[in-house]
């Protein structure tokens, strides 16, 4: 077991003990934050109450929500003074949630990062092209405190300007790529434009992908475009941003670093806990923050938990692959349906290339229409109109056949689908709702 830190290989009653003290130490922290103050009141918990770990399910969750109305510094458990580093939360309108780090906080995310690209077999020999977001987003700046925690050279490349990013991969000899996937397509997309070819070219080797769901089909393409092992990276900012989680060499979900992320799984709805293996919202308790600890927060991200060892050796709990979120089901006419589940579809058949959109539409209170616009390979494009209403069919056939919903599938012209440098946009709500 070369190369694993003791965390990560440890037995998992020894780890069972250490995560019970961390949660009661975590729970005497955030007494200093009013809204734990009054939950933990409400529900007379006390620190010392709980004995096992299934005790976790008195303590009360935290939503989205309740750290908005906090905004944006009210859930820090130190003074304002001793965070030396904010991010935010990415997507929707309105304000964001605000992550304050401590220097301690910024050593934990160097060592869970540093661990996450071991995972995928990174060391310093390599040369990491990271091409997350630099900025607010935790993507960019996480990524390179790790790269940096192992001693890899690190080109912190940013998004945008992708041409640069091309042959930057080539003439520094990358041998990692970190983005998300769908900006990752987009790398791989331009290079053939300029005519280079990553696999013959690059020195690629590890892909490290994330920040958004993506398929296994988009997993394989990506590595056959790339001529790369890909692997899926979980995390989120408010829990610490990438480092929670990510996949190991035997792909067989991702290890959860939960020394420092307590994971369950619960019941959407009635937030009761659900057993292992079964699918539902991922909820994440820290245990060794010091800035935001946070109890019980509700990710809506959807995914099984999955205990046992992996054959690599690690005893850290595993997660299925986050195909979507709680949120980010669309219900079309009844029908529930995750852009994921279409994506793995479509990315299958051979016609059909990587970018695609889905378009809901409600027009005068009449049923709901859902578009499927893909991008067909420049060769089936090229074959003509006919050719293209044949793909169309059979598509939509198998939309229906496969996953029981009726769209009308728009074929499209290659590189006319909006692209994305960061987090891609796959789904278009146009429902006036009334
Ligand atoms: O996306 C942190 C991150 C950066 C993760 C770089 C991986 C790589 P947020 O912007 O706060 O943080 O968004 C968090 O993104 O709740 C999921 O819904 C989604 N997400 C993140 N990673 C994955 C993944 C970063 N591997 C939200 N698969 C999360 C599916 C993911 N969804």
């Amino acid at each position: 077991m070369m190369g694993h830190a003791a965390a990560e290989i440890m037995d998992p009653g020894e780890r069972e003990r250490a995560q019970l003290e961390r949660l009661r130490r975590t729970v005497r922290r955030v007494a200093a934050v009013p809204f734990y103050r009054d939950a933990l009141a409400e529900r007379g918990v006390l620190p010392d109450d709980l004995t096992c770990l299934a005790d976790l399910r008195t303590l009360p969750f935290t939503t989205k929500d309740d750290l908005r109305r906090g905004y944006p510094f009210g859930f820090l458990t130190v003074p304002r003074e001793e965070i030396v580093r904010v991010h935010t939360s990415s997507g929707t309108t309105g304000k964001p949630v605000v992550a304050g780090y401590t220097r301690q906080d910024l050593d934990l995310w160097a060592e869970v990062m540093a661990r996450t690209l071991r995972c995928a077999g990174v060391d310093q020999r390599d040369v990491l092209h990271n091409a997350y977001g630099y900025g607010l987003f935790t993507g960019g700046l996480g990524f390179h405190l790790g790269a940096e925690a192992v001693g890899a050279t690190v080109v912190p490349a940013s998004g945008g300007v992708t041409k640069r990013q091309v042959m930057l991969l080539v003439d520094l000899g990358a041998t990692v790529l970190t983005c998300t996937p769908s900006y990752a397509l987009v790398i791989a997309e331009t290079a053939r434009e300029m005519g280079v070819d990553l696999r013959r070219d690059g020195a690629l080797r590890v892909g490290i992908f994330g920040a958004e769901a993506w398929s296994g089909g988009m997993h394989r393409q990506l590595e056959e475009q790339l001529g790369l092992e890909a692997f899926d990276i979980y995390g989120l900012t408010e829990i610490i941003g990438p480092g929670v989680a990510v996949e190991c060499s035997a792909h067989q979900g991702l290890h959860i670093a939960e020394d420092h992320f307590l994971p369950e799984v619960v019941d959407p709805d009635t937030g009761e806990p659900l057993a292992e293996g079964e699918t539902g919202e991922l909820v994440l308790t820290t245990l060794t923050k010091e800035g935001m600890p946070l109890l019980r927060f509700r990710t809506r991200d959807r995914t099984a938990l999955h205990r046992g060892k992996c054959a690599c050796g690690r005893t850290l709990v595993r997660m299925d692959p986050i195909r979507g979120r709680t949120d980010d089901m669309l219900v079309v006419r009844g029908m529930n349906l995750f852009p994921s589940q279409v994506e793995e579809l479509l990315l299958a058949d051979p016609a059909v290339g990587s970018n695609y959109l889905l378009v809901v539409e409600r027009k005068e209170n009449r049923l709901d229409q859902l578009e499927i616009q893909v991008e067909l390979h420049p060769e089936a494009w090229a074959a003509g109109e006919e050719s293209r209403g044949r793909h169309e069919h059979r598509l939509s056939f198998e939309l229906r056949g496969r996953l029981g919903i009726s769209a009308r599938v728009v074929a499209k012209e290659p590189g006319s689908l909006p692209r994305s440098e960061g987090k891609a946009k796959r789904v278009a709500d146009r429902r006036e709702l009334g």
